[in-house]
């Protein structure tokens, strides 16, 4: 662990936390999906820097193109949660995200964490497994957090959003040393509760996923943060919004009660 202020332990993930809370913009949507997320004005980088600059956020989260090009200037002041790995959505077989930057470069472009997807189940999750460990060594050692998006994925998992599945992804980010993983969250709190618990101190964060009703999307997050989460790694239901600083209010009201 590194030194905190007066010689105190901190942990890894303190950088991105808020009251011991955590709110991520997560923008790494033109890999993984396309350009199909966006429109007009989201598809500028941008747009979603100036909110998670002015809406609260505890971090964001980029592929290094992104970064290289727009963290920048007034936009260090965000916390960088570089993405190491990632894949297109046009290979549908078992997933095998390729590693796209180094955690060398992350700390050359600043980045407060790093973030790597492991999908739990693939064919090919031996080696995302040991990619992320050799990872998470190297962070740490360079003071960096380590996020884990782990989802449970491929032919061999029924259903990837079941308790056991979760709570299986949970506890693969406390075997492999992470300092946070984002989750999927399946709708029922004591799921989620059991995640928590399986995810032992590593903090829990929770995906937003496709953009819903705003009343259903504060009904969630009032029940994710009920179950013990630390907080959100969201993105489309927040820069899909056509009002994304007013949705990030009510949002930063439930996750941290400001
Ligand atoms: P959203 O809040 O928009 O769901 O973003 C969360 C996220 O994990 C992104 O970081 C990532 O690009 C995307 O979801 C992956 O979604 P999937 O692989 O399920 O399509």
């Amino acid at each position: 662990m590194p030194e905190g202020k007066e010689g105190t332990e901190m942990n890894y993930a303190d950088k991105l936390l808020r009251n011991g809370k955590a709110m991520i913009l997560a923008y790494d949507h033109g890999l993984e999906h396309g350009s199909a997320d966006f429109n007009e004005t989201n598809a500028n980088p941008e747009f979603v820097f100036d909110i998670a600059l002015n809406a609260g956020f505890t971090g964001i989260a980029v592929h290094k193109g992104i970064a290289e090009r727009y963290y920048t200037g007034k936009y260090r002041k965000i916390p960088l949660v570089l993405k190491l790995n990632g894949k297109t959505n046009l290979v549908k077989d078992e997933p095998c995200p390729g590693l796209i930057c180094t955690v060398k470069e992350a700390i050359d472009l600043g980045a407060a964490a790093v973030g790597y997807t492991i999908y739990l189940g693939s064919r090919y999750e031996a080696k995302m497994l040991s990619e992320f460990s050799g990872i998470q060594y190297l962070a740490h050692q360079n003071g960096l957090a380590v996020v884990g998006w782990i989802y449970p994925r491929g032919g061999n998992v029924k259903d990837e959003t079941s308790r056991e599945m979760l709570a299986y992804a949970a506890r693969i980010g406390l075997e492999l040393g992470a300092d946070m993983i984002k989750i999927k969250y399946n709708g029922n709190p004591d799921d989620l509760k059991w995640c928590v618990r399986c995810a032992g101190d590593v903090k829990v964060l929770i995906a937003g996923g496709l953009k819903v009703e705003e009343e259903q999307l504060y009904k969630q997050v009032t029940e994710i943060m009920g179950a013990g989460a630390t907080g959100l790694a969201i993105g489309r239901n927040v820069w899909q919004n056509l009002i994304p600083i007013k949705v990030c209010e009510n949002l930063r009201k439930i996750v941290f009660g400001e």
